[in-house]
């Protein structure tokens, strides 16, 4: 990857930043991040994936809903709307390769400003998609996925492709289709679709079941379209249960794949899991990533983390290496990621407000990552966690377990062991046994 500054250099006296190792003190460098080291049978940057969010990077300016932004972004102020968006490019572009990550995920609408009218909106996405092509190709940093943002013009308060009137639906293909068309342009791994918008405020002015085939139409539709124009990458849903709207239909991994099932999606469509998104529908990430995994639908992930205390999705860097770990193992365990990645969805605080921030939280991002990853293989390398693990299902490999398990027995045939073996032993679930033995290699 080669370092791109635009016409103006934006994060001044920050260069590459280097691998230094855990001793080193230098805030503006990986201790445990060394994009080439061997985990296993891949390179730590060919395990983790690591995509950089433009939204929230370069557009989120720290505006919440009861003050003004805080955050002063040169990129941002420029009065040509084209221009501006080639300086935010250009930013984002001399970050991702300073950071030394290989991808980068984003909505149409980041990259540049929606236009008054969707000619004009369309027109400024062609031009800066021909721009973000030259800076992939200067840099070597690819695009893990593409969206479009059907959920922050007022013309969505309805929902976009569940929206009651027929206009706004066909208002959120036309931007679905442009955005695809984009992620196509620009060889992007992958297209999601984050249903913020899809939902309902309240059930009592809503068809549920209605809205719902609108969105399985619209959806088929998108893969249809997308196929037909040459892309091979995956189709992702994000699952997130709230926020902001009510109920989201999207709710949880689970829920997803229900949808996918009843509609007959399965086969292109996989799921972006969310950690924070996690948190709000009252499951670990874990747990989302296994559901996912079972189904075999696990495609990419969201990387940021909640709050404990307070419950809002606030995409925070993640630092907990503990938790990741139990992650990895998820994801480790089902072979890894294949078009996926780690994208970091999280965002600096409102009062962080240099720029050298968005690189330490990066940094702290990664390194996070890295340790957990190191983690995560010496746990799958040393075995014994799986081989405890298999061990409380023993009963299931020979004899009558394995005769149910394969569907030879009756509900009878069970009474009648139960009545010969007598009352089962306890055993034990050994969870604080299971929790330390991660806890010696994290
Ligand atoms: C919102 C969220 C989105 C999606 C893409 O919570 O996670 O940024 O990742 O639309
Ligand atoms: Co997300």
């Amino acid at each position: 990857m080669k370092i791109t500054v635009g016409n103006k250099e934006f994060f001044k006296g920050i260069g590459a930043i280097p691998y230094e190792g855990k001793g080193s003190d230098n805030p503006l460098s990986f201790k445990y991040y060394d994009a080439r080291k061997k985990v296993g049978k891949k390179t730590m940057e060919e395990h983790l994936r690591f995509a950089i969010a433009h939204w929230h990077s370069f557009c989120g300016t720290g505006g919440d809903p009861f003050g003004l932004p805080t955050k002063i972004f040169p990129w941002l102020v420029n009065a040509d709307p084209i221009q501006r968006a080639k300086d935010k490019m250009d930013a984002a572009f001399e970050f991702i390769t300073k950071i030394g990550a290989p991808f980068y995920c984003f909505h149409d609408y980041d990259i540049v400003d929606e236009a008054p009218t969707l000619a004009q909106s369309e027109k400024r996405l062609e031009t800066i998609v021909a721009y973000a092509k030259q800076k992939q190709k200067a840099s070597g940093v690819k695009l893990l996925w593409g969206t479009a943002n059907l959920f922050s013009n007022p013309r969505y308060m309805n929902g976009a492709a569940t929206n009651p009137d027929f206009n706004v639906v066909c208002h959120a293909a036309s931007q679905v289709k442009n955005a695809i068309d984009a992620t196509v342009e620009l060889g992007g791994s992958n297209y999601v679709f984050w249903g913020g918008r899809e939902g309902y405020l309240s059930l009592l002015n809503t068809n549920m079941k209605r809205e719902l085939d609108h969105l399985a139409r619209f959806l088929h539709m998108a893969k249809d379209y997308g196929r037909k124009i040459g892309f091979k990458g995956c189709f992702l849903i994000e699952p997130k249960p709230m926020e902001p709207s009510k109920h989201q239909y999207d709710f949880d991994s689970a829920t997803v794949i229900s949808f996918l099932r009843q509609y007959d999606l399965m086969e292109d469509f996989k799921l972006n899991l969310e950690v924070n998104h996690a948190t709000l529908a009252h499951h670990t990430f874990q747990h989302e990533l296994q559901v996912a995994v079972d189904a075999g639908v696990l495609g990419s992930m969201d990387a940021n983390r909640g709050d404990y205390q307070n419950g809002w999705d606030t995409d925070q860097f993640p630092n907990n290496v503990y938790e990741l770990t139990e992650a990895l193992l998820v994801i480790l365990e089902s072979g890894g990621f294949k078009t996926g990645g780690v994208n970091f969805d999280a965002k600096t605080r409102r009062n962080s407000t240099d720029l050298a921030d968005i690189f330490h939280a990066h940094i702290g991002g990664m390194d996070t990552f890295a340790r957990a990853l190191l983690a995560t293989d010496a746990i799958l390398e040393d075995g014994e966690y799986l081989e405890a693990r298999k061990q409380r299902y023993a009963s299931f490999d020979s004899g009558k377990g394995r005769q149910f398990e394969q569907g030879k027995l009756s509900m009878v045939e069970l009474r009648e062991l139960a009545h010969k073996n007598g009352e089962p032993e306890q055993i034990s679930g050994r969870q604080e046994y299971f929790e330390n033995i991660l806890s010696r290699f994290v």
